[in-house]
């Protein structure tokens, strides 16, 4: 019999899991919530797949307290949600005392099970009041941003300490304003460019009122952040392709964060396809914009899933499948996209069709931290990591299982690459598991499920999978067996 080996995690390393607001609360139209863009997005034809909205998601908003026990009974040390701006300030303007209780409640209901609670204060849920008004599009947008910001401070800032300003803004501005496949759905490279640098200025004003408020909060960011690799480093087609995917997913928001600037080549790349948006674009950074995004932050949440394996040639045997769900047109989410072409590599994948590959998170996870972190005094946590699965319940005698084999694999394939990351030297701290329970995958519905719990949609039974005991196992010890 050979015994495991233990590899431990340091000893201040949080261990959570994360949920989002829109995706597991419903109550969509209760205590005076009003309209989000994904709401009203939900109601477009063919944008989400089955026509799946978020009116009662995981009733997460009525069950708050039975999920709360539940991450206890995990053994969870943090967990990472949003709060609703439809729920607190459903117009963007006048605060809904009720929406803010929610919180409140939800907050105190942690603190009591001594679990830390990690506020993000958007993830994708604009008051469609707002984006009737241009949504991010329009530089308003990021001052009542601030302003939200403070409301919650208001209410929340004597028990909660980490904030996190927004989860990630490539999603919110160019899925969404150029892809057309996250909310509100609309297909223009201006209007991507305009809310990418909105939600940026955003997010360095509320740091900067946040910080002047109280020294002592933690603040900071989360990105969806990649590693863009070239299928042949010495073909200078494919490099390029890589430097292309890498500099608008990531250094079109870490450069600005930690250099105050944007990547000049993207910039150039952007103008030489739509030379109206760039022209718009660059009206619309005002002098002190940069300085106010690249507020100093403590923490960098890196939320990762799969990276990108990218060539300047046309692949003789391209990947299955794509990110779109449904039918919707679709238009690439990358301003500059032409001549980029993904290639198949041979890693396994996830009904997502993204491709599991854990050595990336390590490789991401050493760059963020020599060339923008480490530089900056920052921290980083992994606030988001996980994996879809077409899990199956089973009842063995009279209890109920997921043998969700996959994503036990999954989960410790991640952990064992943050430890190789932290052995390399990055200061990383924690790791939130995406996610806690199965909820609304945006335009992909209740078809895909993400959680370490299952939820039964008729009856809101949850379900610890082997995955949640898997990681309540490895929280308890924490360490992994090699
Ligand atoms: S959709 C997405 N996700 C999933 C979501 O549930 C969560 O709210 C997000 O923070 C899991 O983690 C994030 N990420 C965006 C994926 C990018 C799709 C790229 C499409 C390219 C055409």
């Amino acid at each position: 019999m050979t015994t495991a080996i233990p590899r431990a995690f340091p000893q201040d390393f949080l261990f959570g899991a994360a949920t989002a607001a829109f995706q597991i609360e419903g109550a969509a139209h209760e205590d005076g919530r009003r309209d989000s863009i994904w709401d009203a997005f939900c109601r477009v034809p063919g944008a989400v797949i089955n026509a799946d909205n978020g009116d009662v998601a995981c009733d997460h908003y009525h069950r708050y307290g039975a999920d709360v026990a539940l991450m206890k009974e995990l053994g969870l040390q943090t967990y990472r949600f949003s709060t609703s701006w439809s729920r607190v300030r459903p117009d963007g303007g006048a605060v809904n005392l009720k929406g803010v209780d929610f919180y409140k409640r939800l907050v105190d209901e942690l603190l009591g099970a001594d679990i830390l609670p990690w506020l993000t204060l958007y993830h994708w849920d604009l008051p469609q009041a707002l984006q009737e008004k241009g949504g991010w599009a329009n530089r308003d947008t990021a001052d009542l941003f601030t302003e939200y910001a403070l409301t919650m401070h208001d209410a929340l800032g004597d028990r909660v300490n980490v904030w996190t300003t927004l989860n990630e803004p490539w999603c919110s501005s160019f899925l969404s304003y150029t892809a057309g496949l996250h909310a509100p759905g609309h297909y223009s490279v201006e209007e991507g460019v305009l809310a990418a640098h909105h939600l940026l200025l955003g997010h360095g004003q509320a740091v900067r009122e946040l910080r002047a408020r109280d020294e002592s909060l933690r603040l900071g960011i989360t990105l969806n952040l990649t590693v863009a690799e070239p299928v042949d480093e010495s073909d200078p087609a494919d490099v390029d392709a890589a430097r292309r995917i890498d500099g608008q997913f990531n250094r079109w928001f870490l450069d600005p964060i930690f250099r105050a600037q944007y990547p000049v080549d993207i910039v150039e790349d952007i103008r030489e396809v739509d030379a109206g948006a760039i022209a718009a674009w660059e009206a619309a950074v005002r002098p002190g914009d940069l300085e106010a995004i690249a507020t100093p932050i403590d923490t960098l949440g890196v939320n990762y899933y799969h990276g990108e394996y990218v060539g300047g040639h046309e692949p003789v045997n391209p990947p299955i499948g794509g990110d779109a769900p449904t039918d919707r047109p679709g238009r690439s989410p990358f301003p500059s996209h032409e001549g980029i072409y993904w290639h198949e590599r041979g890693l396994p994948r996830t009904p997502m069709h993204w491709e599991v590959q854990p050595e990336g998170l390590t490789t991401l996870l050493e760059r963020v931290w020599d060339e923008y972190a480490q530089p900056a005094g920052t921290v980083l946590y992994v606030t988001e990591n996980g994996a879809a699965y077409d899990d199956e319940l089973v009842v063995e005698g009279d209890v109920k299982r997921v043998h969700d084999a996959d994503r036990v694999e999954f989960l410790r394939g991640h952990l064992g690459a943050i430890l190789d990351a932290a052995e390399a030297g990055v200061d990383v701290r924690g790791y939130f598991y995406w996610s806690l329970l199965d909820n609304f995958e945006w335009a992909w519905g209740y078809e895909k499920r993400f959680g370490i719990v299952r939820v039964d949609y008729d009856t809101q039974e949850r379900t610890p999978k082997d995955s949640a005991l898997e990681y309540s196992r490895i929280i308890g010890a924490r360490a992994i067996d090699l």
